[in-house]
C-alpha cells in the first residue's frame, strides 16, 4: 500500500533541501541567459493576500521551465521599502519606519518562501539599505551634474493630508493617489528632473518593446506629443508695448480668432498690472487667486462651466490682419502647457465656443488658411509640445533617500563627493510630516549642519570643524520620492554586492536588459515611465548597454474575492495564503492560481474550485501505482504525450498557464484509463507538472522514483514532431450562439476534454466568466455552443 502524500511535511522538507543545495543560485555557465523579473513589492504591514503572489507564481513557473531548457536564469526578489506607505504604517502603529520595515520584509519573505518560489535570495535587495541607496544618490548626482536635476520654486501639487509635494504621476485625477485627498497647488522649493528632455525617445522607443498594446497606449497618451505652431501676438496698451506667444495646433484657423486668453499665472499679467495698464486690476487679482487654488485637472475638465475676466484697457492684434481682439484671463488655459496663452477660435474649438457664448464674444467662421502660409504671414514657427511634465522629485517627508546635496551660506548647491556617499538617513524621534513645506529632517541640527570644504572636482567633502578649510554647509533636507529606488533596482540584482559600482560592466552586459517583466498595470504611467527614463539616462552616460530596461512586459489580472469585490480588510473578504498553504498545500495554491483563468484577466477566487486543483494533484500522486517499468504505451498515449509536451511548453512560454494545465488534465484523464503506463511517460508527466507543483513533483521524483538529482535540475522534455497528432479538427466555439473563438484539437480527444479546452480558450473564458452554463451543444468536429 502506497503511503499518502503529506503536503505539510513534504513542502517543508523540499524547501529546506532546495535551500541547502542552493538549487536556486543564479547559474553562470550557459551561453543562453534569461532575466525574468517581478515588480518588487513594498512590504506593507498586512502581509500578503492570495492575490499578491499570482504574478510571482507565474514568473516562478516560467523561470523553472527556462532553467530546465538550459538557460542561465536570473529570478530575483527584493523590497521597495521607502516611501509613504511604509512611513504611514509606521506612524499609525507608532513604530520607527526602519523597524517596521525590517519586520514587514521578514514577514513577506517568509510568506513568499512557503510558496516554494525559486528566488535567488542571495541577491535580495531593499531600496532602504544604505548600500543600495548610495547608488540612487550617486545617480541623482550624475543627473544634477548634467543639469538634468535642478532646484525650482514653482507651484506644485501639494497633498494637505500627506503633507508633501507630489508629481503629476502621483495623482488620480485631482486627488492624491495614496489617500484620496484633493490636492492643492502650492509654490514650494523642490527638486525637479527634466524628464521631458527624454519625451521624444520615450515615445519613439515604445515601438521597440514587446509590451501589451494598451500599456504602450497609456504611455503614449501620458507623454502626449502635440505638433503645432507658436505665433506672436502684439498687444496695445496705454503707454506700454509688448507681445506674447500662443501655442496652437490649428494655425490654419487664425483668421477666425476673435479673442485671446492668458493663463492666470502668465507673467505678462503681472507686468501689465504693475505698469497700471489694466483697467480692472482688483477683479483680475481676485481671479488669479481663485485659480491658484485649483488643480490643472479641475481647470481643464471637459464640460466645466467656463470662467474668466476680460483685461480692460488692453487688446491684442491678430498678426495676420492686424485686427484688434480682446484679451482675457481664464483658468481653462493652463500655464503648464504650451506657452500658457492661446488664440481662441470659437467657430472651431468647443471650449472657446462655450466661453464666447457665455461672454458674448463674436463667433467668426472663416475659411481655413494653409498652415505654412499663416507662418509666412506671421513669422510663427512649428513646434512640438508634450503633456508630460517635469518630474517633481522632492518629498517633504522622512522615509526616503536623502539628497546628496549641500548648500553654502549663499544657498549655492554642491553635490557631495563620492567618498561621502551614502548620505545616511539619520535616526529620528519624530518622523511625522511637519506640513510646513520642510521635511522632518530640517529639525535635526546634527544632520543639517555639516562642516567641510569644496574639493577640486567641485564636490563637497566633510571635515572637522577645527580644520583650516572648514566652512559651515547645510544639507538638503527633502527626501527622494518612492519612485527613485525602483527606477533602477533591476540593475542592482545583477550585481548586488558590488562596492565599486552599481553594477559591473561584464555582468551588466551578460544579464541586461530584463527579458521579461511582470507586474501591475497601475504602473503604466508611473514606475514604467520613470524607469525607462532613468535607464536611458544611464545609457547616455555609457553605464548600461541597452537603451530600454524591459523588453517584454506582461500585466497581471487581479484576483478578486469570492464575493466579486476587491480583496480588502475593509470588506472582510481577504483570503490569507498561509491558511491555504497549511490546509491544501502551496502546490495547490500555485496550480489553482495559474488555472483560474487567462492570466491577464481578473477572476474571482473560489475555494471550491481550488479544492479541484488539490484533487488533481492527489490523482497525479496516485497514478504512480499503475507505472510498469517494462510497459509499452499505446500509440495513442504516445501521441497524446508528445502533443502535451508541445502544448505545455508553448503555453507556458505565452503565459497561457490555464490552458497548459488543462492539457495536463487531459493527459491525466487518458493515463488513468490505462491499466498500466510506462515509467518514461509518468516521468515526463511529472517533469511537465513540476514548474506548477514543484514540491509534489520533487517528492515523486526523488522519493518514489528514486531519482538522484533534483527535479529542478533535469532537462525539459522535447517532443517529436513525427509523433504529433495527424488528424485534427477545428471547433468553432460559441457562447449562447455567438462566435467567441475557435480551437484546433486532436480528433482522439473525448467530448469532455474538448469542452474543457474550449471553456478555457482565452476569449471564451472571458465571455463565460461569472455565468452558469445551462447547456452545451456539441457537434462533432465542428462546433461547441455554451448556452448561458
Ligand atoms: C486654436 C485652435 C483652434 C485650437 C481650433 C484648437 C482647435 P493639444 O492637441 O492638446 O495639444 N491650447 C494651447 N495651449 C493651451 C493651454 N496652455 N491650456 C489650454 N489649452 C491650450 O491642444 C492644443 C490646442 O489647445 C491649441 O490649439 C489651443 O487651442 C489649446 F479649432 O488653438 B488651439
Amino acid at each position: 500500500m502506497m503511503k499518502e502524500y503529506n503536503h505539510q511535511e513534504s513542502e517543508k522538507k523540499w524547501q529546506k533541501f532546495w535551500e541547502e543545495n542552493a538549487v536556486y543560485k543564479t547559474g553562470d555557465t550557459k551561453d543562453k541567459k534569461f532575466y525574468i523579473l517581478d515588480m518588487f513589492p513594498y512590504p506593507s504591514g498586512e502581509g500578503l493576500h492570495v492575490g499578491h503572489p499570482k504574478g510571482y507564481i507565474a514568473t516562478d513557473v516560467y523561470s523553472r521551465m527556462k532553467k530546465m531548457q538550459g538557460f542561465d536564469v536570473l529570478h530575483p526578489m527584493g523590497f521597495d521599502a521607502f516611501g509613504l506607505p511604509a512611513e504611514q504604517y509606521a506612524i499609525k502603529n507608532k513604530v520607527n519606519p526602519a523597524i517596521a520595515t525590517a519586520r514587514n520584509v521578514a514577514r513577506y519573505k517568509e510568506q513568499l518562501q512557503t510558496l516554494g518560489l525559486n528566488y535567488d535570495w542571495e541577491r535580495e535587495i531593499s531600496t532602504t539599505d544604505p548600500e543600495f541607496y548610495k547608488w540612487t544618490q550617486w545617480m541623482f548626482k550624475q543627473m544634477w551634474k548634467k543639469g538634468l536635476a535642478y532646484e525650482s520654486y514653482e507651484p506644485i501639487n501639494w497633498c494637505p493630508s500627506c503633507k508633501t509635494g507630489l508629481a503629476n504621476e502621483d495623482l488620480d485625477g485631482n486627488v492624491c493617489e495614496r489617500c484620496g485627498t484633493l490636492v492643492e497647488k502650492k509654490p514650494l522649493r523642490q527638486w525637479t528632473i527634466r524628464i521631458t528632455d527624454y519625451a521624444d525617445r520615450l515615445l519613439a522607443d515604445l515601438d521597440k518593446l514587446n509590451w501589451e498594446p494598451h500599456i504602450k497606449e497609456l504611455q503614449r497618451n501620458w507623454i502626449g506629443k502635440s505638433e503645432g505652431s507658436e505665433i506672436d501676438f502684439k498687444i496695445k496698451a496705454e503707454g506700454y508695448e509688448s507681445s506674447f506667444t500662443i501655442f496652437t495646433t490649428r494655425a490654419d484657423t487664425l483668421f477666425g480668432c476673435t479673442y485671446t486668453v492668458l493663463a492666470p499665472e502668465h507673467p505678462l499679467i503681472e507686468t501689465l498690472l504693475q505698469k497700471g495698464c489694466i483697467g480692472n486690476p482688483e477683479e483680475v487679482e481676485g481671479y488669479k487667486q481663485a485659480a491658484a487654488a485649483k488643480t490643472d485637472i479641475e481647470r481643464g475638465a471637459d464640460g466645466k462651466e467656463k470662467t474668466g475676466v476680460k483685461l480692460e484697457g488692453v487688446v491684442a492684434l491678430n498678426p495676420v490682419n492686424g485686427k484688434e481682439v480682446p484679451m482675457y484671463i481664464a483658468d481653462y488655459v493652463l500655464s503648464s502647457y504650451g506657452t500658457g496663452a492661446i488664440m481662441a477660435v470659437p467657430a472651431h474649438d468647443e471650449r472657446d465656443r462655450e466661453f464666447a457664448e457665455k461672454f458674448g464674444i463674436e463667433i467668426l467662421d472663416m475659411p481655413f488658411t494653409p498652415v505654412d502660409e499663416v507662418l509666412k504671414l506671421t513669422g510663427g514657427k512649428k513646434v512640438t509640445k508634450y503633456k508630460l511634465r517635469e518630474w517633481v522629485f522632492a518629498r517633504q517627508r522622512y522615509w526616503g533617500e536623502p539628497f546628496p546635496i549641500v548648500f553654502d551660506e549663499n544657498h549655492k548647491a554642491y553635490a557631495v563627493a563620492d567618498s561621502e556617499l551614502p548620505v545616511l538617513l539619520p535616526p529620528v524621534e519624530g518622523y511625522e510630516p511637519t506640513g510646513t513645506g520642510e521635511s522632518p529632517l530640517a529639525a535635526i541640527e546634527s544632520f543639517v549642519n555639516v562642516y567641510g570644504y569644496i574639493n577640486e572636482e567641485g564636490d563637497f567633502v566633510s571635515c572637522d570643524k577645527s580644520d583650516a578649510r572648514a566652512k559651515l554647509f547645510k544639507r538638503e533636507t527633502n527626501t527622494m520620492p518612492q519612485w527613485a529606488g525602483s527606477s533602477w533596482y533591476y540593475l542592482r540584482f545583477i550585481d548586488p554586492k558590488n562596492n565599486n559600482s552599481f553594477v559591473s560592466k561584464d555582468k551588466e552586459s551578460k544579464w541586461s536588459p530584463v527579458d521579461f517583466y511582470v507586474g501591475g498595470a497601475e504602473h503604466a504611467t508611473r514606475h514604467l515611465i520613470y524607469a525607462r527614463f532613468w535607464h536611458k539616462f544611464l545609457f547616455d552616460l555609457g553605464l548600461v548597454s541597452s537603451d530600454e530596461p524591459f523588453m517584454k512586459l506582461q500585466t497581471v489580472g487581479l484576483i478578486m474575492a469570492e464575493d466579486g469585490r476587491k480583496m480588502s480588510k475593509r470588506w472582510g473578504n481577504v483570503v490569507n495564503p498561509d491558511d491555504i498553504v497549511r490546509e491544501y498545500g502551496a502546490d495547490t495554491l500555485r496550480l489553482y492560481e495559474m488555472f483560474m483563468g487567462p492570466f491577464e484577466s481578473s477572476v474571482a477566487w473560489s475555494t471550491k474550485s481550488m479544492v479541484g486543483s488539490k484533487r488533481f494533484l492527489d490523482r497525479v500522486f496516485k497514478l504512480q501505482e499503475s507505472v510498469q517499468k517494462s510497459h509499452q504505451d499505446s500509440s495513442e498515449i504516445v501521441t497524446l504525450l508528445h502533443a502535451t509536451i508541445k502544448k505545455v511548453g508553448e503555453d507556458i512560454e505565452a503565459f497561457k498557464f490555464n490552458t497548459a494545465i488543462s492539457a495536463l488534465m487531459i493527459l491525466l484523464n487518458s493515463l488513468e484509463k490505462e491499466k498500466e503506463i510506462s515509467l518514461e511517460t509518468y516521468k515526463t508527466f511529472i517533469i511537465l507538472l513540476s514548474p506548477f507543483a514543484p514540491h509534489l513533483c520533487e517528492e515523486i521524483w526523488r522519493e518514489c522514483l528514486q531519482e538522484n538529482i533534483s527535479i529542478t535540475e533535469v532537462l525539459w522534455p522535447a517532443y517529436q514532431e513525427s509523433l504529433l497528432v495527424s488528424s485534427k479538427a477545428t471547433y468553432a466555439i460559441q457562447v449562447s450562439g455567438k462566435l467567441r473563438g475557435s480551437i484546433e484539437v486532436s480528433t482522439d480527444l473525448s467530448q469532455d476534454e474538448i469542452e474543457t479546452l474550449a471553456r478555457n480558450e482565452n476569449n471564451v473564458a472571458k465571455w463565460l466568466e461569472g455565468s452558469d452554463i445551462k447547456k452545451v451543444i456539441f457537434v462533432k468536429n465542428k462546433l461547441i455552443n455554451f448556452v448561458i
